[in-house]
């Protein structure tokens, strides 16, 4: 039989790179995100390339009521994940503590802290029932270490390094692994995001780097799934070459 993962934040970037490599390797795939067309597009292609079936899922992973439902009125057969890729997440803003906005900071804490644990609670209950499953939660380097301008967001990711390590403790009974992935600079759509659609300040980002690409880091998830049911990888860092850690950066200096 298939295995299932269910993915948030499926509609671009990593969850989107994490869909298309599972179904790929044949797992069926519920797939999460706010943008239902993007959502339906993706679960067309997939369906179509490979031999799985894919499972749109619309909600909001802020919203805990919206959570809980779409999670308890799954069809009785996709309530038997494998995976959860706790991946939905963002950055608004990049600015001094004193000067940013108090909705981009409600938005990050709401999204990326409260997000993973409604999503993370009611899938655990799952797969509590059924004495196994794997949690990917999507940390980053950012929760590593702070940097300049970082503050909320980088609390934000400290937060699920500690939700993380909290969850394995306290799953550990039910034989529920998780594991914290902390990616460095990967170009998806999150800086354009973060800089609220400034294209170019998005894309200065990456200036002088080759950055991790949604595929780098979807493949990465996949080895962390894949491994024997008695081997948990905990905590897994990964940057590009030319990334040591979320202030050091060998950048190429631009040609003339
Ligand atoms: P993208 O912006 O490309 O993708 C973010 C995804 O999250 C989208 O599918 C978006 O879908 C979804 N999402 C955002 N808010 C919500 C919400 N409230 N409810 C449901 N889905 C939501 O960025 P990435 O793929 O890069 O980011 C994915 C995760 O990786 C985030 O947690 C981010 O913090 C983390 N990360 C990113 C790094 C990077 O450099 N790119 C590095 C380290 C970690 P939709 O808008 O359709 O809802
Ligand atoms: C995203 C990585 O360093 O831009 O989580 O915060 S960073």
């Amino acid at each position: 039989m298939s295995k299932i993962i269910f993915i948030t934040g499926a509609t671009s970037g990593f969850g989107e790179a994490a869909a298309r490599k599972f179904a790929a390797e044949g797992y069926n795939c519920i797939i999460n995100g706010r943008r239902s067309d993007r959502l339906q597009q993706l679960a067309d292609e997939l369906t179509s390339t490979h031999q799985v079936e894919i499972l749109p899922l619309v909600f909001d992973v802020q919203d805990e009521q919206a959570v809980n439902k779409a999670i308890d009125s799954l069809p009785e057969k996709w309530k038997a994940i494998d995976v959860l890729f706790n991946n939905a997440g963002l950055a608004l803003g990049r600015d001094y503590f004193d000067e940013a906005d108090m909705g981009d900071w409600t938005r990050m804490i709401d999204t990326n802290v409260k997000g993973v644990l409604f999503v993370g609670q009611a899938v655990s209950k799952l797969m509590a029932k059924r004495g196994k499953g794997h949690i990917i939660n999507m940390g980053s380097i950012a929760g590593q270490e702070v940097y300049e301008k970082g503050n909320v967001y980088c609390a934000s990711k400290f937060a699920v390094d500690a939700i993380s390590k909290g969850m394995r403790i306290d799953l550990l009974r039910h034989g529920i692994k998780v594991t914290c992935i902390n990616p460095g600079a990967a170009e998806t759509e999150f800086s354009l995001v973060r800089f609220k659609g400034d294209a170019g300040t998005a894309a200065s980002i990456y200036n002088g780097i080759k950055p991790l690409s949604g595929a780098d880091v979807a493949d990465v998830v996949f080895y962390c799934s894949s491994l024997p049911d008695h081997v948990c990888i905990n905590d897994l860092s990964i940057t590009c070459l030319r990334q040591a850690n979320t202030v050091y950066f060998n950048r190429e200096p631009a040609k003339p």
